[in-house]
């Protein structure tokens, strides 16, 4: 398809987003590591991701790595591995996150299901959020302590240490491939799902779960998906080929809401 064509398309699917978007109250986004590229924070699976840059450069496959497994048993190349690829400055939300914080500020009832980790939905002033695969708080495994960054203690491995008991590893709050997810967060996302006029899926590549198969409690048939990449698991969605900050962006010149 030649560029003309593509970019009339585009505007076409737009405009169409837009309007359920004015047409409809009840509002699920449903997201991934995607949302979070424009904030400077690398995905897993498109080209530039963490996964695709790390496949044969360990003496594990990524997702290994980052397996609960891997945390329990070899701490050592679990946090060499953390420390080489997914450790980010100050981070800040992107246009996507600060859009959706505005638009549930209008009055909209927005609800965001993420599988993100990073917190900038939040950090961008959403109230609604339901965080499937968990947050960015560290804990000791040993005492439960919540531990700031700063205050963590490498050891001579390199592994962090408790500051309180100087013994537990301190580890992310996140859900690691091997662990359950919350129930309750499960179930209040779901319900949201359900409730839904409108669902819009983005920024994921639709491929870890069981967050994914969340999305076929939406009853509806206002089924919006925007990714970079094409995606397979979404049938009888209105897919919108494109980066998410640029569409909510063009979504906004006609909605008009203040996005700080
Ligand atoms: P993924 O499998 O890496 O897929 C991301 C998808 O987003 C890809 O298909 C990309 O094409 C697409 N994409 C990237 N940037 C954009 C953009 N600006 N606009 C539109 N599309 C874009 O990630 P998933 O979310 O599907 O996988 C779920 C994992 C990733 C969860 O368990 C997360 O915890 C985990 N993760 C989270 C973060 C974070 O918290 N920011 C970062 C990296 C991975």
């Amino acid at each position: 398809m030649d560029e003309g064509r593509r970019f009339n398309r585009m505007q076409n699917q737009v405009l169409q987003l837009t309007k359920w978007i004015q047409q409809n109250q009840r509002i699920v986004f449903f997201g991934g590591a995607g949302v979070s590229t424009d904030a400077g924070i690398p995905d897993f699976r498109s080209k530039d991701g963490i996964y695709t840059k790390n496949r044969n450069k360990y003496p594990y496959e990524p997702e290994e790595m980052l397996s609960v497994s891997m945390l329990l048993n070899n701490p050592r190349l679990h946090f060499q591995f953390v420390r080489e690829n997914m450790e980010h400055g100050d981070i800040q939300p992107a246009y996507s996150h600060r859009f959706l914080a505005a638009l549930e500020a209008s009055g909209k009832d927005v609800a965001v299901v993420t599988q993100n980790t990073d917190g900038l939905h939040q950090a961008a002033g959403s109230q609604n959020v339901w965080v499937l695969h968990g947050d960015n708080r560290r804990y000791c495994m040993a005492c439960g302590k919540t531990v700031e960054k700063n205050q963590a203690q490498l050891d001579d491995e390199g592994i962090p240490r408790c500051p309180y008991c100087q013994e537990g590893i301190i580890r992310g709050n996140v859900v690691m491939f091997g662990e359950n997810l919350d129930s309750k967060v499960v179930s209040g996302a779901i319900d949201a799902i359900a409730k839904a006029d409108l669902l819009i899926v983005a920024g994921t590549s639709l491929n870890v779960y069981p967050a994914v198969s969340f999305i076929q409690y939406y009853p509806g048939d206002r089924f919006v998906v925007i990714n970079k990449e094409p995606v397979v698991q979404a049938p009888g969605s209105l897919f919108i080929q494109a980066g998410i900050s640029e569409v909510f962006q063009q979504v906004n010149e006609t909605l008009a809401l203040p996005v700080s």
